[in-house]
């Protein structure tokens, strides 16, 4: 008997999927699978997969289906790119208005990183409740100026959560965002059956613990799914070629077939579309320099 499932999670070989009919059984994975090249062989939450089963063995993953797409985790210099999620629609970079302090050179990138995963994005700002809306929206602007959706919330006080439930329903989506910033804490006020461990105040400072190990999917009560993510402790693109970094950036994106050369980097070359679009204001210089910033993170590590 064949099946197709969406894997949830797994490791070591063992893997937990959902069925088309909505069960959720353990699957081994085939000998030849284990053997691939190891990018294609390997397994991740929100593969397709393809199930047989024989006479009272266990369920075997014989075919992983071609990815929509990939999430795609950079580590720092000298280390492998790891595909961490498959098949995610949407990514959601949530930040803070306050504790942690908005950081738009942070926001830039998140968003790249998300733009070089070709997900779909949405930036969320949670914490309203500690801050002025007038604040929000000024800090925000210029990201609704490239065509981000802006999405104020608090999970606090529960402003906004009807919009986020529905940006997330009936699709997996992924949150991202530095630690602190409450992304526990705004799927818990989504769906509070979750009970997801929340970082308490008094705790030590510096980095969050790893509570997640690995990649898994949750559900969601109200429809949709999220990939819970071991955080992202480090935020860049080591290994993307620097010439492919600015279609991780819309504006730049929009604008670099109008440079003179292909190959411009955008930096202080002749007739380059992106500096007259700068010095103009079309294009916001921290965004700008924040793509400057990464640029050389990605020379640096050639
Ligand atoms: N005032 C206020 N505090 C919030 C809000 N959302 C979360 N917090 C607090 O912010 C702190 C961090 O929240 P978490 O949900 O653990 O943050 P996180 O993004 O999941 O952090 P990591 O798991 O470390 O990545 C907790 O003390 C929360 O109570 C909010 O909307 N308003
Ligand atoms: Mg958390
Ligand atoms: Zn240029």
């Amino acid at each position: 008997m064949k099946r197709v499932g969406q894997v949830l999670t797994g490791a070591g070989g063992v893997y937990r999927v959902r069925t088309e009919e909505g069960d959720d059984v353990e699957a081994v994975l085939r000998g030849r699978l284990k053997k691939g090249k190891a990018r294609e062989a390997l397994v991740v939450a929100g593969d397709r997969v393809r199930l047989s089963r024989v006479a009272d063995g266990p369920d075997t993953v014989e075919e992983v289906l071609p990815r929509e797409t990939e999430l795609v985790r950079r580590a720092g210099v000298g280390r492998h790119p790891k595909v961490v999620a498959a098949n995610v629609e949407q990514a959601l970079v949530v930040v803070s208005v306050k504790d942690p302090p908005f950081s738009s050179p942070l926001v830039d990138r998140f968003l790249a990183v998300v733009e070089s995963n070709r997900l779909e994005c949405v930036l969320v700002v949670n914490k309203t409740d500690l801050g002025e809306p007038e604040d929000v929206d000024a800090r925000t602007a210029v990201y609704r100026d490239i065509g981000y959706r802006v999405r104020p919330v608090s999970a606090r006080t529960g402003a906004g959560l009807d919009v986020i439930r529905e940006l997330l329903n009936g699709r997996l989506s992924v949150l991202v965002g530095p630690s602190g910033v409450g992304k526990s804490s705004l799927l818990n006020a989504l769906d509070p059956d979750l009970e997801l461990r929340v970082r308490e105040v008094s705790s030590r400072k510096g980095r969050g613990r790893h509570t997640t190990v690995r990649a898994r999917i949750v559900d969601l009560a109200f429809g949709g799914q999220v990939v819970d993510t071991p955080g992202f402790s480090s935020v860049g693109l080591w290994g993307m070629e620097p010439q492919a970094l600015d279609s991780c950036f819309p504006e730049l994106r929009d604008l670099k077939d109008d440079c003179k050369f292909r190959s411009c980097l955008h930096r202080s070359e002749p007739a380059c579309a992106v500096l007259s679009a700068v010095e103009e204001g079309a294009v916001d210089r921290g965004r700008y320099e924040s793509y400057l910033r990464i640029l050389q993170e990605l020379e640096e590590a050639e």
